[in-house]
């Protein structure tokens, strides 16, 4: 059965395609610094979006059109939704994916029966990934659209409701298991408040990190050796949650002993929202040895929510892929489109054109990122700048060899020092002969 009739298998046709079902950039098996562009980006699909996401907006219900789901909560859509995920897989060229255990299974407000009809769908999940040859990047529990987690799940002041939420964890470890996940990921919807009138902060943090030492634990156990992720987000549907952006989900990570169990899944239109740069955001996360993995899209500046807009940005993509390739490319990690259309492209072609727009986007940004760091200038230039580090007393200050009396002899002894111009506008120029 043909679910996307109109679209063929999306190829590589170059540059001067005109083909809206083409890639003008996106070539899989081209080499690029030493990897094939597929290895490179390893892309991934996010369940939620493509067969979930009615497109609803907090004015407006649902617009796309899915003439393949009938819109009930039975085991048998949530099937047939899944052979329509491959599909879909198989035309954009997607190995990888990722899903809340609610996504592809239905919440039936019962644990027993929601784990066995995730137990159902994830065999037939399995079933598809080996004959369609797509594999998991990570899976997740939803935490936070069921009623019981209005008040936060791992950080709800119900006890509880903390045990639903770890007793949910544990079945979809289990299932991101079985479906050889290789990640799994830790998004705290509702992990946060919406007054501290009512909250007790310091117990909320207590409780959520001992849920991801529980997780933790737990996949020793099972032989589950996939990367645990944190997703930073400031705020919505929170006030404030705990997870806020990269330096304080790494700040919760260090008080509780956990840095060496989790690494940062980091979202553009996160950082966003909390006031950074995704460049800021990942360059926190890989100076402390954190990066992990990647939720591509990009925020709308004029819109103050999370618009999860596919991402179409080449100052953005080539500033994700310089440090990607810094880092040595990612290792469980990967570019999870966590991305939706826009309310008015209802159609289900539109599917392709949003995912193709973010995959040529990134090949771009991955092209330019190379040619950026063969070119050598920018990394010319920043080692030079910190290059009085290199000798005397800036040698003596980064072995700690040196006190304050040292010093302040040193800068008796010496002319005033002369600083070099930072060059911003001549490196900004410099990027844009590669974009
Ligand atoms: C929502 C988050 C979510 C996570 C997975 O804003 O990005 O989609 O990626 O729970
Ligand atoms: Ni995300
Ligand atoms: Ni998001």
């Amino acid at each position: 059965m043909q679910h996307f009739p109109n679209v063929p298998k999306i190829q590589y046709e170059g540059p001067s395609s005109r083909n809206p079902f083409a890639f003008k950039h996106y070539n899989p098996d081209e080499i690029v610094a030493g990897k094939t562009m597929r290895d490179h980006m390893r892309f991934g699909a996010a369940y939620w979006h493509v067969m979930r996401n009615g497109l609803s907006d907090p004015f407006g219900g649902p617009t796309a059109l899915m003439p393949w789901d009938d819109q009930s909560n039975s085991i048998e859509n949530a099937l047939k939704r899944a052979d329509v995920f491959f599909e879909f897989l198989d035309k954009i060229d997607i190995d990888y994916y990722c899903f809340h255990d609610r996504d592809v299974a239905p919440e039936l407000n019962n644990l027993a029966k929601s784990n066995d009809a995730l137990e159902k769908v994830t065999d037939h999940l399995l079933a598809l990934q080996k004959s369609h040859n797509k594999k998991l990047l990570w899976g997740t529990a939803c935490l936070f659209s069921h009623p019981r987690y209005s008040q936060g799940a791992g950080t709800s002041p119900n006890a509880e409701v903390f045990a639903y939420a770890a007793a949910q964890v544990k079945a979809a470890l289990d299932a991101t298991y079985k479906l050889g996940g290789e990640g799994y990921t830790f998004w705290g919807g509702r992990e946060g408040y919406s007054t501290l009138l009512n909250t007790d902060m310091k117990r909320e943090l207590d409780h959520l990190a001992a849920l991801l030492w529980l997780a933790v634990d737990y996949a020793k156990k099972i032989g589950f050796t996939g990367q645990f992720y944190i997703e930073p987000k400031p705020r919505e549907p929170s006030t404030h949650q705990y997870d806020s952006d990269a330096a304080a989900c790494l700040n919760f990570l260090r008080q509780y002993g956990l840095m060496d169990h989790l690494k940062l899944n980091l979202e553009t239109n996160h950082a966003t929202l909390a006031g950074h740069t995704m460049l800021h955001e990942i360059t926190v996360a890989l100076d402390a040895g954190a990066l992990g993995s990647i939720d591509a899209n990009q925020g709308d500046e004029l819109i103050g929510w999370d618009t999860d807009q596919f991402p179409t940005d080449l100052y953005l993509t080539t500033s994700i892929m310089l440090k990607v390739l810094e880092m040595g490319g990612f290792t469980t990690g990967g570019l999870n489109f966590d991305a939706k259309r826009r309310r008015e492209s209802h159609e289900p072609e539109d599917l392709f054109h949003a995912h193709i727009g973010g995959m040529d986007a990134f090949a771009r940004g991955l092209k330019a990122a190379a040619a950026i760091r063969s070119d050598g200038r920018l990394a010319g230039f920043v080692e030079k700048r910190y290059a009085s580090w290199n000798e005397g007393i800036g040698t003596k200050v980064e072995s700690k060899s040196v006190t304050l009396e040292e010093i302040t002899a040193h800068v008796l002894a010496s002319p005033e020092p002369v600083i070099a111009s930072g060059r911003q506008e001549m490196l900004e120029n410099l990027v844009n002969e590669f974009i």
